[in-house]
Formats: C-alpha cells, structure tokens, sequence
C-alpha cells in the first residue's frame, strides 16, 4: 500500500507568467499534485531551481531521472523520496532543479496524504497541529517586486492577537483595502500593484508607515484584532559589495543599521527580515540585539540546516523564514524547522513572489506550528493559500 506507480511532470506558469514545474505522484489508491514557485530576490545560497535555468528540463529530469528512482518506493517514506531526488538532483539540485525536486517532494507527500484520506496538514503534523497559523501579508511593496516605489521590498502587517485566524485574514485584507484608498487621497500611489499585490507607492519609507499604522489603528478599533507591522529590506538586493543602495542615495553598513533601527523604534515594528545582505551574520547579530522587533532570515539562512547552525552560534537572529523551495525538498524544510526550533528561534512559512494556486503551504505551516505564514494579502495565488487556512480552521 502506498507505493509510487508513477511520477509525472508538466511545466506551467506561475502568477508572474513564467514557467515552473507541476509534479504528479500517483500510488494504488492516492494521488498528489504540486507545483513549484519561484523567487525574484533570491537569496545566493539557495538551491538551483531549474536545470540549466529551464523549467523544461527540469521537467524532463523528473520525467527521465527522478521517476525511475521512485517508482516502487513507499509514498510514505518521505525522507527515501527526498533523499533519492538529492541523489539525483546532485551538488545545489542543479541537475534536476529545487523547484523540479520540491514539486515531487509535495506531490508525494499530497499523495501519502490522500492514500491515509487524510488533509495534508494533519498527514504531516499529527494529532497535535492544531492551530492555525495567523498570516503576515505586504500591504505595500517595492524593490525587486516592481517596477517602482520604495528600496524596502515589503511593508508587512500581521494580527499579533485575533480570535482566530479567519479574523486574522480578514483584518489583513481590511489593511490592505484602507491603506489603498489613503495612498490615493494622499497621492502617494504610484498605480498597480507589485508582484505580490501590494500597493506601490510614491512616498517615502517612513510616510508609508505611519500611512499603515493609522489604518491599523482604524481596522483595530472596529475589527478584534491587535496588529502588528514589520518590513522585509531584502537587503541583499540593495548591496552593491560595500554599501546599501537606496534612490536617495547610499548607506554604509553603520548608516544602514541606524536606519532599520530607527524605523523600528519609531513605529514599534513586531518584525523585520533580511535587514542586512545575505554574509553579514555579525551584522545581524548586533542588530538582533539592538531593536525589540523579531529579527528574521530569509536570504541569510535560506532554509538551510547548516546556515541557521551557524546562525544560532552567532546569535545572528530571532527567526528564520522557511521556503520549501530554497532547499529543495520537504526533509530539508523539516531539518531547517527542526535546527530553528531546537534552538529557541521562531519560524514563519512563506510564499515566494512567483506563485502558483497551489495552496500546501498553508498546510506545511500548519503542520510544522508556525505562528505567521507570509502569503501576501490578495490575488488568486495569495488568496488561494489564505482561504485554504479558512478551511483548515474549519477542520481542526
Ligand atoms: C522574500 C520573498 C517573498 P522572493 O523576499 O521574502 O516575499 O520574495 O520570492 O522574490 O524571494
Ligand atoms: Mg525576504
């Protein structure tokens, strides 16, 4: 029972139009299907994720590689499944692609799922995932997730208390709806939206903030929520070697430092990712202990075991963000939750800015007791994931 009878592949396109990978995995009486998202600030320590840069090979490195290995091997056997596409994916995945290996890693979990007629969510997590995780979403957005509007790539906002995640959701969208409609009156929208349907804007970091923080204030007033604000800098991509890059100019590591505090003390930020590039565990060390807000990795630890090892050695964070993806398979996503955990830090699952409709993620967070999942606040492909966790709720 359970065992692999087949694995297909397919590319598709994700919500930027580009193409990546939908894996299938088929046993007797299940059936999972995935498909994999892709980064636009990604970070350099990541996994390969297309073969040679193309989603058509690395669908035809499932199709000729990964499927024979796995034909055979029990479904729910996740880590021999993982540890056969690590074989075949080869050093970084590049010989099939993290996003070919991650969208065969969840379509066989999906499948094992649904052999056990079980949501993957409690497949994966047990009798004890039992609660949902609140979602922190950009409300605004910039750097290499449009084409305009401000260096800082996200303007988040989450409910640090709600009664309960569908409250959570919806103030979220709330937020987002509002700060819009103020953006506009103020003249500060710069039209569309970015990647991952946040509100491009003309203003600066700080206008933008105190935009959201009286939003906040107002959905707070109305809805039973208490929210919270945090930034992504994404910071990486600012870098150009020595110096941070904004459009009014640059900041050496000193100045760049002052400026994520500053903006932190000022408007109580519950959270802030990437504030520094992707080597500078020092950096982020000294800043861990300068601000009250959650310091979390992205690009820093880039859901690897290793790198948060190090991390937790040099006291370098508070949190890691954890992006199946970026390590290629769901036993290295659990290994990364596990070293985090262990060691006192806190994760959040999240997104990519390239997404599909797939909604496991909300599932994965679910399992793996994340208290955030960063998912953005709307669009098909966000609002997929926040309406599976609706759902979920529903369930537990
Ligand atoms: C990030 C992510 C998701 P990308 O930096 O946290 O928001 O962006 O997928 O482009 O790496
Ligand atoms: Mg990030």
């Amino acid at each position: 029972m359970g065992v692999i009878e087949r694995v297909e592949a397919r590319t598709i396109l994700d919500s930027r139009g580009d193409r990546t990978v939908e894996a299938e995995v088929y046993t007797r009486e299940g059936f999972g299907r995935a498909s994999a998202p892709s980064g636009a600030s990604t970070g350099s320590n990541e996994v390969t994720p297309f073969r040679n840069g193309s989603a058509e090979e690395s669908v035809e490195a499932v199709r000729e590689k990964v499927e024979s290995e796995l034909v055979g091997v029990n479904a729910g056997h996740q880590d021999l499944v993982d540890t056969a596409l690590q074989d075949v994916g080869g050093n970084g995945f590049g010989d099939v692609g993290g996003n070919g290996a991650v969208a065969v890693s969840l379509a066989t979990a999906k499948a094992a799922a649904s052999e056990r007629g079980l949501p993957l969510f409690e497949y994966l997590g047990g009798l004890y995932a039992k609660r949902v995780p609140f979602p922190l979403g950009n409300v605004v957005g910039g750097g290499s997730h449009a084409g305009a509007g401000t260096d800082i790539q996200e303007f988040l906002v989450a409910a640090e208390e709600a009664d309960s995640a569908r409250g959570a959701v919806l103030a979220n969208a709330e937020v987002h709806r509002l700060t819009g409609r103020r953006l506009e009156q103020l003249g500060g929208l710069a039209g569309g939206r970015g990647d991952e349907g946040a509100w491009i804007s003309t203003l600066d970091a700080p206008d933008i903030l105190e935009v959201i923080r009286d939003v906040c204030d107002e959905v707070e007033a109305r809805l039973d929520v208490r929210l919270g604000m945090g930034l992504d800098f994404a910071a990486s991509e600012l870098y150009d070697g020595s110096d941070y890059v904004y459009s009014d100019g640059k900041r050496d590591k000193g100045a760049q430092m002052e400026y994520v505090e500053s903006l932190c003390d000022d408007f109580d930020l519950i959270y802030v990712e990437d504030p520094l590039e992707e080597e500078d565990f020092e950096g982020f060390a000294e800043l861990s202990s300068r601000v009250d807000a959650t310091v979390c990795g992205d690009d820093l630890f880039v859901t690897n075991a290793g790198r948060i090892e190090l991390g937790v050695e040099l006291d370098a964070a508070d949190a890691v963000l954890i992006k199946p993806n970026q390590v290629g398979t769901l036993t290295g996503t659990w290994m990364a939750v596990e070293t985090a955990q262990d060691n006192g830090y806190g994760i959040v699952v999240s997104h990519r800015s390239g997404e599909t409709s797939d909604a496991y993620l909300s599932h994965v967070a679910t399992a793996l007791g994340s208290p955030f999942i960063k998912c953005g606040i709307v669009g098909g492909e966000r609002v997929s994931k926040l309406n599976e966790l609706l759902r979920i709720e529903e369930m537990i």
